[in-house]
């Protein structure tokens, strides 16, 4: 039997990050196709994320992007987080940005140059500074460093030079920060990557230390991999600092997770729950770009659909499930954890959301908020999310 409080108690404590980068224009290397009323700054991502914090009750931090979220004057990033905490926010993880540089041709903290190496250091170095301005825990890297043809450069050499960087940038740590490693299996790169897996990204944590975590996003992987058997393995040697949530069909779609494949994110999700509830040191946050689809209200449904999949997985009934684990009873097994996942937890969460204060059904209260036509009326000539900005 599931005690049914204490899932509601679980459900209300989930915090979903939201990437400032989600609420900008956003597209493929095709074509951006602006939408009207997107965010001009990052005061203007903040006050759209509030509105998400506003219907979900559960998105309370936003993540932010550097140089994407460029702050200057006198207040700084000090600035932004007061503006954040206005609203009801705070800032989150600070996403470092060494792949927009014609510098990085050849990589970043892995090139052959050590002039090259030492500005994308430099870059993260003052990634920490900001995140001291910003009160953020979490330094993410995502490093598209790679090479397109055998023998462009020396494997192991460029791990060494990894090693290196990362190493000086875990020593400016703060005691309370961390650094979260991502790793992608490809692209931009195509012949090798230098973080393309989540054994790399481990073997480095792993030398840095305990404030060095690795943070598996959806859609990172080869098609068929098993990503809840990578959380398991992480969270049993504490080393899961976080996730991205998005979803894929073929490649690094960044479609809204749990659209794709919500019985993987149940599947991932059990595993969270299997690995300690929901621990504080998991940050469950979204790396999303709502091409074609309108920004907000896409956001709100992936923060929803990110609490259904929590919500059954902590409705899987422990104890019937290891019994029959025990007894060798496959079926029984698997009936159990079905079970959970057939279940129709919206009324569950529909329940949750009056007990926080929300309302129960945040994409309808959005929609007669208004907010959607007054920022079409109140901002002309919108930001894109990334590329450019
Ligand atoms: C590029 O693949 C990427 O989507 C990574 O997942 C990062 O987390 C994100 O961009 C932001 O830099
Ligand atoms: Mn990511
Ligand atoms: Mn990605």
């Amino acid at each position: 039997m599931t005690d049914l409080a204490a899932v509601k108690a679980a459900l209300k404590t989930q915090a979903v990050e939201t990437p400032s980068w989600a609420y900008g224009n956003s597209g493929t290397r095709f074509k951006v196709f602006a939408q009207a009323g997107v965010p001009r700054d990052p005061w203007e991502k903040l006050q759209d994320a509030a509105q998400v914090h506003r219907f979900t009750g559960v998105a309370p931090t936003v993540a932010l992007h550097i140089p994407w979220d460029r702050v200057e004057g006198p207040d700084g990033y000090a600035g932004l987080a007061k503006y954040a905490e206005e609203r009801g926010l705070k800032l989150g993880a600070i996403n470092s940005n060494t792949f927009q540089d014609d510098a990085y041709k050849l990589g970043s903290v892995c090139h052959p140059d050590a002039a090259v190496r030492r500005k994308a250091v430099g870059h993260l170095l003052q990634c920490v500074d900001i995140m001291d301005a910003t009160g953020s825990r979490d330094l993410k890297l995502w490093f598209a460093d790679g090479t397109n043809y055998p023998g462009q450069d020396d494997i192991r050499a460029r791990q060494d030079r990894l090693a290196e960087g990362l190493a000086e940038v875990y020593g400016r740590l703060g005691e309370r920060q961390r650094m979260l490693l991502e790793y992608k299996l490809f692209e931009p790169a195509f012949y090798t990557t230098d973080v393309p897996d989540w054994g790399t990204a481990y073997a480095h944590c792993l030398r840095l230390g305990d404030k060095a975590q690795v943070v598996v996003d959806t859609g990172h992987h080869a098609p068929g991999t098993n990503i809840e058997f990578i959380v398991a393995t992480l969270l049993r040697e504490g080393r899961l600092g976080g996730f991205d949530f998005n979803s894929r069909f073929y490649a690094d779609d960044d479609l809204m997770v749990g659209a794709a494949d919500p019985f993987q994110l149940f599947r991932i999700m059990c595993e969270v729950v299997r690995g300690g509830g929901l621990p504080a040191e998991v940050a469950f946050m979204l790396d999303q770009c709502h091409n074609i689809e309108a920004k907000i209200p896409a956001i709100i449904r992936s923060v929803m659909n990110v609490q259904e999949a929590t919500a059954k997985a902590l409705l899987v009934d422990r104890s019937a499930l290891a019994e029959a684990q025990l007894r060798g009873d496959v079926l029984g097994a698997n009936a159990v954890l079905m079970d959970a996942y057939n279940t129709d937890v919206r009324p569950l969460l529909r329940e949750v959301r009056e007990e926080m204060g929300v309302e129960a059904d945040p994409l309808a209260a959005y929609s007669r908020s208004g907010w959607a036509q007054r920022i079409v009326a109140e901002r002309v000539g919108g930001q894109q999310a990334g590329w450019g900005a």
